[in-house]
């Protein structure tokens, strides 16, 4: 491990010359765009029929969209950790929102993705949000009593902050409870429509000067991270100008659809800052959310558009491969909540676009895929050294002929024993106490009727063909795990929720 990271240090520091020489200069470049807490409203992923993403959507003709993508965990931090180390959130231990992946003793080492890009000569820089948390290249000052840390870089470069921008004096929406988190807010903002302030767009800004200035003798791996449609969701006037002041915003939800849902699905989201479907209907503020989601999505692709644009009039334009992801989805009522923390297809379902050399242009793939493939492909795609140790699978092959089918279904784990298998035509879910449901994507793509509870042999057989696919390691969390963290004990039947044992009997919070 030691050798590892002595040799990754040398490859970022090395002349580029010593570099070019090592390495092929021939190799393509990665442009490497993230969105948080992206659900699948965007145009061409049709999740919401109102969408406007006119940017994202031309970038996946020109090359190759996932439409049934989904993340390995529905949480920031356990899904980057995962895409970057490529592994499942299961094997990694890390599920909460803590600990940094570096602090954990295993995993310190570890040569994520960037790195291994660095590695071979790449020249990599980052900005916005990437992991969960800006990692600004600098030495950790120690604790007392803690010896110095070596400087870990992340990246080579880093760049602008992003995050939220200018912010309101105070909040914009009335106390929510759970907390009043002073991120749970949105609506209109700044007023002056003035985007410029926005986090989002010096990300943007920063990522088109890397672009053209972008050295001559590497190839590069940029990252750039954006942080909309994550709560506030801030955008100004304009962009919520793109969507009507009525009911029509609002996505399907069926009455009481929790009723067929077993009491352990509110254990994985049991008490958390966003607010309960109740809460945002009572307040008048539903529609006010959708709107705000919404303008924020468009506002961001609006940003991917500048950056792409920007390739595009560069040298760069014909070898430089461009991915786009989201992290994970987000409710906007459906299963009567708001937020993440879920393991139905709209807190999984992200968008996932590859475009650029060696990607078929125009097509459309339903294969169930998973954000950890994305390191093997670009592994793949860029002609590197292999990675033995990947728990993903190379979509190279769906993005020659998207119609190939790939071997595997999405799996998607939220705390210890809680895991989604999603393959082409069905949900399966499995909680860690045992309770479970089953969805016909095809006939029932809102995931209202549980088949899981009808006992049925034709339904008994799917279930026992998805069961298969639940994670075979499946570790506990990590030491520092916190944030958003369950566990279950079944010898006594106790769900412990940061902390605090939940009981049979307990009312749902709301
Ligand atoms: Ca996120
Ligand atoms: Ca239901």
């Amino acid at each position: 491990m030691k050798t590892i990271t002595t040799c990754c240090f040398l490859a970022a520091v090395c002349s580029s010359a010593v570099c070019s020489s090592v390495y092929a200069a021939d190799k393509p470049n990665v442009l490497f765009i993230a969105i948080d807490d992206q659900n699948d409203w965007i145009g061409h992923l049709n999740g919401h029929p109102l969408a406007k993403t006119p940017h994202i959507d031309s970038l996946a003709k020109r090359g190759t969209t996932f439409i049934n993508a989904h993340c390995q965990a529905p949480l920031c931090n356990p899904s980057r950790t995962s895409l970057m180390l490529g592994l499942r959130p299961t094997t990694t231990g890390i599920y909460g929102l803590s600990p940094w992946f570096r602090t954990v003793p295993e995993w310190s080492d570890r040569v994520t993705l960037p790195q291994h890009f660095a590695n071979h000569g790449y020249y990599t820089a980052s900005t916005g949000k990437i992991y969960h948390g800006f990692r600004r290249n600098r030495k950790k000052q120690p604790r007392k009593g803690q010896a110095e840390q070596p400087l870990q870089s992340e990246f080579e470069v880093t760049g602008a902050f992003g995050g939220v921008g200018t912010k309101p004096p105070k909040k914009l929406i009335p106390e929510t409870p759970m907390g009043n988190h002073p991120l749970m807010d949105w609506g209109v903002w700044p007023l002056d429509n003035d985007d410029t302030q926005k986090g989002d767009y010096q990300v943007a800004s920063w990522t088109v000067e890397q672009i053209k200035n972008a050295p001559k003798d590497r190839p590069f791996f940029l990252a750039a991270g954006f942080f909309l449609p994550h709560v506030p969701c801030y955008a100004t006037q304009k962009w919520f100008d793109l969507y009507p002041d009525d009911d029509s915003v609002l996505p399907p939800i069926l009455k009481n659809d929790r009723d067929d849902t077993p009491r352990f699905s509110w254990y994985i989201h049991w008490s958390l800052p966003e607010p309960r479907l109740k809460w945002v209907r009572e307040n008048n503020e539903w529609r006010n959310l959708v709107r705000s989601y919404l303008a924020c999505t468009s506002f961001v692709d609006a940003q991917i558009g500048r950056i792409v644009s920007a390739v595009e009039q560069s040298d760069y334009a014909d070898n430089t491969i461009i991915v786009v992801w989201g992290d994970h989805g987000w409710h906007l009522g459906e299963k009567a909540i708001t937020g993440k923390n879920t393991l139905w297809d709209r807190g999984t379902r992200v968008p996932l676009i590859f475009a650029g050399p060696g990607i078929t242009p125009q097509q459309k793939c339903g294969q169930p895929v998973e954000l950890l493939d994305i390191y093997p492909t670009l592994v793949d795609l860029a002609d590197l050294d292999d990675r033995s140790d990947l728990e993903g699978l190379s979509l190279v092959p769906q993005l020659k002929n998207a119609t190939t089918k790939r071997d595997r279904p999405a799996i998607t784990s939220h705390n210890q024993g809680n895991h989604a298998i999603r393959s082409e035509r069905w949900r399966y879910i499995h909680y860690a106490d045992g309770s479970e449901e089953l969805y016909d994507m095809h006939a029932d793509p809102n995931e209202w009727e549980n088949l899981a509870v009808h006992k049925l042999p034709e339904y008994a057989a799917v279930m026992k063909q998805h069961r298969q696919w639940l994670p075979r390691i499946d570790r506990e969390l990590v030491p520092g795990s916190a944030a958003r963290i369950l566990t279950y004990d079944k010898k006594t039947d106790t769900a412990v929720w940061e902390g605090t044992p939940i009981q049979r009997t307990d009312p749902i919070p709301d």
